[in-house]
């Protein structure tokens, strides 16, 4: 109960324009538990099976060599419906279509450039996951807060 995950990555363009903490703070602050994280600078290949659902699509050449240019930041976080709230504290693909108070409204303006990924079901997410983490990189604990989040 409680333990659905979602792969969220901070992109190129999230690290060098310093939002890793804004990103991390919004999901720490919703009250979901982040359980694995890295800093790294992922390979093209890596990339292109990551984004392997959108290969046949014109702008995945281009996504896969950006995605692979600089360091991105992976993580994993816990709870309630984790991967559908994810997406809508993201936002919309398309940063134009994005509200104000989500990610991708508040701190983004191209869709290229859309700052963060997030799993788009409880699926991907599993295998997203199994790509960027191994088993004993995601951390089980009990979060001291946990009592004062869930019922
Ligand atoms: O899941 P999400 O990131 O919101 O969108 P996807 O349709 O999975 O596309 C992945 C990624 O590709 C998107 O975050 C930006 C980029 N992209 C693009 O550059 N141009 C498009 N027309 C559509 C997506
Ligand atoms: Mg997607």
């Amino acid at each position: 109960r409680n333990k659905e995950r979602s792969l969220i990555m901070i992109k190129p363009n999230g690290v060098q324009r310093g939002l890793v903490g804004e990103v991390i703070k919004r999901f720490e602050q919703k009250g979901f538990k982040l359980v694995a994280m890295k800093f790294t600078q992922a390979s093209e290949e890596h990339m292109k099976t990551h984004y392997k659902d959108l290969e046949k699509l014109k702008f995945y050449p281009g996504l896969c060599k950006y995605m692979s240019s600089n360091p991105v930041v992976p993580m994993v976080w816990e709870g309630l419906g984790v991967v559908k709230t994810g997406r809508v504290m993201l936002g919309e693909t398309d940063p134009a279509k994005s509200l104000p108070g989500t990610i991708r409204g508040d701190f983004s303006v191209h869709i290229g450039r859309n700052l963060v990924h997030g799993s788009d079901s409880v699926e991907s997410a599993k295998k997203e996951i199994a790509l960027w983490f191994k088993d004993d990189e995601v951390v089980t604990y009990t979060a001291g807060n946990n009592e004062w989040i869930y019922e």
